[in-house]
């Protein structure tokens, strides 16, 4: 159960919003892990492995799914399935698939982003156009339009489902291919009030990940047509994620699916409640109505502070967060954290910059 979470694990009183990667499984989850049959998944044989991927492909309306480790082998994977190397991506610059999966694209599939900077995080089509490459010979050409769904980086924004309909339209139009960085989708359909299959229905994949908001330990899963899932299985494969008893993790992943979603808005309540407290602070900047989803992003600079220090600072009164720049400061709310670990962390930050900031002044 939702509210027993917190406590019934590790009981502590660190309030911990450095990410929703960090939750732990519940009690519930956990005895469906000892309990999960499992076979060898590279044989296709584990029953709870095959049945997460019939409910995922099910719930987001599509032929097939494929469990990965990680959204960033989901990431790397799709993008190695829908490009050939010397292709480029086209992506937003604040984009996990740009900032924080090593270069992957490059290193792996072959690739080149090809980014611009979005309002929001949110790519529409007149900021993608312009970047698609003329089929010249000399031109690398566009092989992949990928978006995230909320943005992490612009502080979980949601893509207006108009403008996801809108890029894939026109990408489709131009013989380009959408993928979707659904990692925190779930987040976004319930903000938006809609099922993730309609928010999703136009992108030729999709990533989402279990163990972000839905608070499973370890997984991500692929969506799309049964064509596309065969390459990825066999690119998964390729990558060293082929799993073999991975039902003692798809049976948390399942729970995650099934019962997490209709939890997600209490994790968006606390985050609203968080932005607007911390809106009120004095030397701290934010726009609490950007706030949607279960991230909030803040900037410190006129505290007198760096976030590093800012952050330090909190982590020695037990609230954790992470510095996302020099002067901007990222915390996530989700279902390890209630609404009295916000308010200590409201009230940490408070008393950390009511007292007088360190001597170095900062530019
Ligand atoms: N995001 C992590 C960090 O890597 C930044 C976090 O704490 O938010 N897409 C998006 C939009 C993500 O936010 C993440 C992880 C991934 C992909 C990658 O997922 P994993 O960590 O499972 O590889």
């Amino acid at each position: 159960m939702y509210t027993s979470s917190a406590q019934e694990k590790n009981a502590t009183d660190i309030v911990d919003l450095r990410s929703d990667t960090v939750t732990r499984p519940s009690a519930a989850m956990r005895r469906a892990m000892a309990e999960a049959e499992v076979g060898d998944d590279v044989y296709g044989e584990d029953p709870t492995v095959n049945r997460l991927q019939e409910r995922a492909a099910e719930i987001f309306g599509r032929e097939a799914a494929l469990f990965v480790p990680s959204g960033s082998m989901g990431n790397l994977i799709a993008i190695k399935v829908w490009t050939q190397p010397s292709n480029e991506v086209i992506c937003e610059q604040r984009g996990h698939v740009n900032q924080y999966e090593l270069a992957s694209m490059s290193a792996v599939a072959g690739c080149m982003p090809r980014t611009t900077p979005a309002p929001d995080g949110i790519l529409t089509w007149d900021l993608i156009e312009p970047l698609i490459r003329p089929k010249t010979y000399y031109y690398s050409q566009t092989g992949l339009v990928s978006l995230e769904n909320t943005h992490n980086m612009h502080g979980g924004t949601v893509y207006p489902p108009a403008v996801t309909e809108d890029v894939c339209e026109h990408a489709h139009a131009a013989g380009l291919r959408v993928h979707l960085d659904g990692a925190r989708i779930f987040n976004a359909a319930v903000a938006l009030e809609k099922s993730v299959a309609d928010i999703t229905r136009d992108c030729d994949s999709v990533m989402f990940c279990l163990s972000k908001g839905l608070g499973a330990p370890v997984g991500s899963i692929l969506v799309g047509s049964s064509e596309f899932i065969q390459k990825a299985h066999i690119a998964r494969k390729m990558l060293g994620g082929g799993m073999r008893q991975a039902g003692v993790l798809a049976a948390a992943g399942l729970m995650a699916l099934e019962e997490s979603p209709k939890n997600l808005h209490r994790d968006h309540e606390n985050a609203k409640f968080l932005a607007e407290g911390l809106a009120k602070i004095k030397g701290i900047s934010l726009d609490p109505t950007k706030v949607m989803t279960n991230i909030v992003i803040f900037d410190v600079r006129a505290t007198g502070r760096t976030a590093a220090e800012t952050c330090a600072e909190l982590g020695k009164r037990k609230i954790l967060s992470g510095p996302t720049d020099k002067y901007s400061i990222r915390m996530v709310t989700h279902c390890d954290v209630n609404r009295a670990g916000i308010e200590s962390a409201l009230l940490a930050v408070r008393e950390i910059l009511s007292a007088r900031a360190p001597a170095a002044a900062h530019s």
